[in-house]
């Protein structure tokens, strides 16, 4: 605030004290005090960070009415937020139910009082499952307020979880608009400051915010909001350049981004619009080369809906009739020919759903499931019609894209076969195992471990090596690195996955897969410590967390760590783990030279077990799986740079799979 302009022009008010509405409201944002999960979640870091999205969804909400253009969120060097719109402006006036409140005390201070009072409510509300700014007032130590409306700048501010601090002054004018600023007839700015400081009584875990989680959902904003101009300071670090979000293209910008890193199938991006009584959908699409059969993501008055809902339901409805209407009527399906399954067709899809509702209904788990059954029927139709006329307009994408879902079909049907095939060979081959397999003698699993060696001659050493009442082996050739990019029908023709399969022995799939009957409770990788070796325990793990997802959540997967560095000592090798135990090493031996091993090959077969197999010596790291269960860890999946491995778990990348030492 600029001192010199303060004029202290307090606006009427019955009286200063606290009245009946004063009562009435202290006791509201008291309750949300002594409950504040109730309102936010939690009192870590996402109910922090909620306070944030309380204050932002108000301002988009002035965006989605139309008359805001810019948001600015600063984190400020002491901690607090200050976020700035070019709104209207919260009102001023004294609220018509709260003789002696101003409309902007009520807003601040009365629990879920939000925009949706007199006839300034929204049509369509975005505010988060809609708990209003005074929660964030309530569990903050202070918050200040300016407030440019009426050609005037006005101020109030609340400390100590909304006791009032100063009632609303006006301080001044409105400072003019900027040269480029939008003109809103009156030429002075309009628009509304929240600064807040949470109370670090209350976020115990502390009250750091975290740059990357608000560019995230502020870019994911301005993506569903087209036009609308985020700004984001980090005034904690001063080597942050502010980051400006903007998509004019809005959602088919948000496809263009999430396709970013894929092979695109073509490069159009669909989009389409339709409105139906108090709602309203808007969608866009396109098609990577890729398999993936989730790309689908959607969201209810700008909040993520993970769970889906019946917008979501709605699309794939029409998707799946609308490409099979098409390709029977342009003869790419014949007469006999059976029909395109939905997940035929959404392989390699992107899409974003965006649906505004005036009486959203959150269900499921996270009550990020919308239940609106219209909005089913508004988002079929409108799929139905547009989708089709997009077909026509563009026939050759439409081309691809049934292309692309009869391959994907034909995939599948080759997978189902091969999936029997296998399952037939397992109960036909007596105990079915693999001719490679040199099983243990113990037959009870939570003391066997199937040793999984690349290479033949590896094999051979790990075998010999071996206790042979626990430990099986079974070498693998590294001929399966071709499948590593194939859809799946390809690695269940492949002879290496299949002996694998049967020296499991629990089945594979999604409904088949049966833990009790793993025959070991201990699955270990042993490939050599180069690029090769790393490729196959990638293409390892990828189909363990596809085909037989239980036995990595349950921490059946191991990967050996067979050394990297020998030495000799005298007339005997010596062999080190790894860097540290090589520098390690070299403190005491400063003249030691190393040798780097290139592979299990270099080791007889007493080398591996003392190095590598013995229980007793050896170091086992642990492959388990980090869910991405909470809506912001998804954001961070869906905006992350590497979208495709953090989806899919693992692709080359190793940072998905935790390993524990044990
Ligand atoms: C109540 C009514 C109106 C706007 C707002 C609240 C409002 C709240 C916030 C919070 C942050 N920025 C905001 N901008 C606006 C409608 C105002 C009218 O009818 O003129």
């Amino acid at each position: 605030m600029d001192d010199s302009t303060i004029e202290n022009e307090q606006i009427p008010r019955s009286e200063d004290s606290y009245g009946a509405a004063d009562i009435q409201v202290l006791e509201g944002l008291e309750a949300v005090r002594k409950r504040p999960g109730m309102y936010i979640g939690s009192t870590g870091p996402t109910g922090l960070h909620h306070l944030v999205w309380e204050v932002v969804d108000n301002a988009v909400d002035e965006a989605m009415a139309g008359y805001c253009s810019r948001i600015d969120v600063t984190v400020r060097a002491d901690g607090g937020v200050e976020v700035v719109d070019d709104g209207r402006g919260i009102p001023v006036g004294l609220h018509p139910k709260y003789e002696d409140l101003t409309a902007a005390e009520v807003v601040l201070t009365v629990l879920h009082a939000g925009g949706k009072f007199g006839d300034g409510g929204y049509k369509v509300s975005g505010g988060l499952h809609g708990v209003g700014v005074s929660v964030v007032n309530a569990l903050s130590m202070k918050v200040e307020i300016d407030i440019d409306r009426d050609g005037k700048r006005h101020f109030l501010s609340f400390r100590d979880g909304g006791m009032s601090d100063q009632k609303l002054i006006v301080t001044g004018d409105a400072p003019p608009l900027a040269a480029d600023g939008q003109s809103n007839g009156a030429g002075v700015r309009t628009g509304t400051t929240v600064r807040f400081w949470p109370d670090p009584t209350i976020f115990k875990e502390g009250v750091e915010f975290r740059t990357q989680t608000l560019l995230e959902r502020f870019q994911m904003m301005a993506f569903l909001n087209a036009g609308l101009e985020f700004h984001v300071i980090d005034a904690r670090d001063p080597d942050f350049e502010e980051v400006v979000l903007r998509y004019d293209g809005g959602i088919r910008d948000f496809v263009r981004h999430l396709n970013g890193s894929k092979e695109a199938l073509f490069d159009q991006v669909g989009h389409f619009e339709e409105e139906g009584d108090g709602e309203a959908v808007e969608l866009a699409f396109s098609w990577n080369t890729g398999y993936q059969t989730d790309g689908i993501h959607s969201f209810a008055n700008g909040i993520n809906t993970i769970e889906g809902g019946m917008h979501e339901q709605g699309f794939r409805t029409a998707l799946t009739r609308t490409v099979n209407a098409y390709a029977r009527e342009k003869g790419f399906i014949k007469e006999k020919e059976e029909n395109l399954q939905g997940e035929d067709i959404r392989e390699g899809l992107t899409a974003i759903i965006s649906v505004r509702v005036q009486e959203p209904q959150f269900e499921g788990q996270t009550k990020s499931k919308l239940g609106n059954v219209s909005v089913r029927s508004l988002v079929e139709k409108a799929t139905n019609e547009k989708l089709r006329e997009w077909f026509e307009e563009n026939p050759k994408e439409a081309r691809a894209v049934v292309n692309k879902a009869s391959q994907a079909a034909k995939a599948r049907i080759a997978a189902t076969q091969a999936r029997q095939t296998i399952r037939r060979k397992s109960a036909l081959d007596g105990a079915g195992l693999p001719g490679k397999l040199a099983d243990c003698q113990s037959k009870d699993p939570r003391e066997s471990e199937l040793y999984i060696v690349e290479g033949n001659s590896a094999g051979g050493s790990a075998k010999e090596a071996r206790n042979p009442r626990t430990m099986a082996i079974l070498p693998i050739r590294g001929k399966i690195l071709n499948v590593e990019r194939a859809r799946v029908d390809r690695m269940f023709k492949n002879a290496e996955i299949i002996s694998l399969i049967q020296a499991i022995g629990a089945g594979l799939g999604e409904e088949e897969f049966d833990i009790s009957k793993a025959r070991y409770h201990k699955v270990v990788l042993l490939a050599d410590a180069d690029v090769d070796g790393s490729h196959i325990r990638t293409l390892l793990l990828t189909f363990f967390f596809r085909q037989m997802k239980p036995l990595v959540e349950g921490g059946y997967v191991y990967i050996a760590q067979p050394p990297l560095y020998s030495t000799e000592v005298g007339r005997s090798k010596l062999y080190l783990k790894d860097d540290s135990a090589r520098d390690a090493y070299l403190v005491e031996h400063p003249n030691a030279e190393f040798q780097r091993l290139k592979g299990l090959g270099e080791m007889d077969a007493e080398e591996l077990w003392e190095t590598t197999m013995d229980p007793e010596r050896r170091t086992l790291l642990q492959v388990t799986v980090e869910q991405a269960a909470i809506a912001d860890e998804v954001f961070a999946v869906l905006m992350g740079d590497d979208v495709e491995s953090r989806k899919q778990f693992i692709q080359t990348n190793a940072d998905d799979v935790r390993f524990l030492d044990i």
